[in-house]
């Protein structure tokens, strides 16, 4: 380690690169990763100072924090941990930091089983779910309905670009859900099919907007306006506290490729020496308002979204503190 650069363990740096990557993708998993890069941090770090233990822990956060901007789990995960690094001495700083971690990553699992259990209650014998991207907050309510003894049937969104849909659509059929799997485009002419849209949230503002997997926006429009609730799981861990105090949530650009191959921008450039192309705009998520959202299922229960900012105030108060500051 040098004096102005605190050591950061290679496990930070390969949790942080499979997170920019997608490797490891999703809100909830990219906080139980981000709590456990802490505690291998804390693990593998031989700092000899509380100073520069603690030093390294806040290196390894910003590593971790800059990876992915819009999903707040990944500071929430950052703030939970260094809220409770009391300790005198690097041994005691160590215990608490792997404690800590552990304890996050426990209470996450349980959340998300105690918010399947909710949204299970919403879910009929019978009814068919569309769903939006992949969210293991939405598959949780799924599986528990299922385990539940319901039958239910599941439109799945293929979720352009990365097709996260395809992920949905194995998890669902590993429990034996019937899936029919549709381009994004026919999701409007499906709704009439569905009881439900069931998506998940990467962050939830102060006044109740949901920033999920873009194109849930568009779909809450539609669902809308066909009478079909829309359904948000989501974890506490989802809710954004900078909002309370009117930051905005960053939407995260992700790479033109995503969206046209390098092969596809030359069919569309046919050989034109001086074309570039078109240009290519990828945002990963887009905001869907208050208005149309029917719930938000957490690990506390259902909440209209106009009221999930009481909760936020009661879990995070007014903080606007960087995750690792106390
Ligand atoms: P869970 C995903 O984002 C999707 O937008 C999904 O709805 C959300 O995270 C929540 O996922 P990305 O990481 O936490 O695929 O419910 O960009 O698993």
């Amino acid at each position: 380690m040098t004096a102005d650069r605190p050591a950061v363990a290679p496990a930070v740096l390969e949790t942080a690169t499979a997170i920019e990557s997608m490797e490891t993708r999703g809100a909830a998993a990219i906080a139980d990763a981000t709590a456990a890069a802490l505690a291998a941090q804390a693990e593998e770090s031989d700092a000899t100072t509380p100073e520069a233990f603690r030093a390294e822990l806040q290196a390894a956060a910003r590593e971790l924090y800059e990876t992915r901007p819009t999903a707040v789990s990944l500071p929430n995960a950052l703030r939970y941990v260094f809220r409770g690094l009391e300790g005198e001495t690097v041994a005691e700083l160590r215990t608490a930091t792997i404690d800590r971690a552990e304890q996050f990553r426990g209470d996450l699992e349980q959340a998300q089983d105690r918010l399947g259990q909710v949204g299970a209650n919403r879910l009929k014998d019978g009814d068919v779910v569309m769903t939006h991207c992949h969210s293991t907050d939405a598959l949780a309510c799924v599986k528990a309905a299922v385990e539940s003894g319901k039958d239910l049937e599941a439109i799945v969104k293929e979720t352009r670009p990365r097709k996260q849909g395809h992920i949905t659509a194995g998890e669902l059929r590993g429990w034996d859900v019937p899936v029919t799997l549709i381009v994004d485009n026919a999701a409007h002419r499906y709704l009439d099919a569905a009881d439900h849209v069931l998506v998940g949230a990467d962050s939830i503002a102060a006044d109740g907007s949901v920033i999920n997997k873009i194109g849930t926006s568009g779909l809450a429009v539609s669902a809308r306006e066909r009478g079909v609730p829309v359904v948000v799981a989501a974890q506490t861990i989802k809710l954004h506290p900078d909002t309370l105090t009117g930051h905005t949530v960053e939407i995260e650009r992700r790479a033109e490729t995503e969206v046209l191959s390098t092969a596809e921008r030359e069919a569309i450039t046919d050989g034109r020496p001086d074309d570039p192309g078109p240009a290519v705009e990828n945002p990963a998520f887009d905001v869907t308002p208050p208005r149309h959202v029917d719930a938000i299922v957490t690990e506390h229960g259902q909440f209209p979204p106009e009221s999930i900012v009481i909760l936020m105030r009661e879990l995070f108060g007014e903080t606007t503190a960087e995750p690792w500051e106390r």
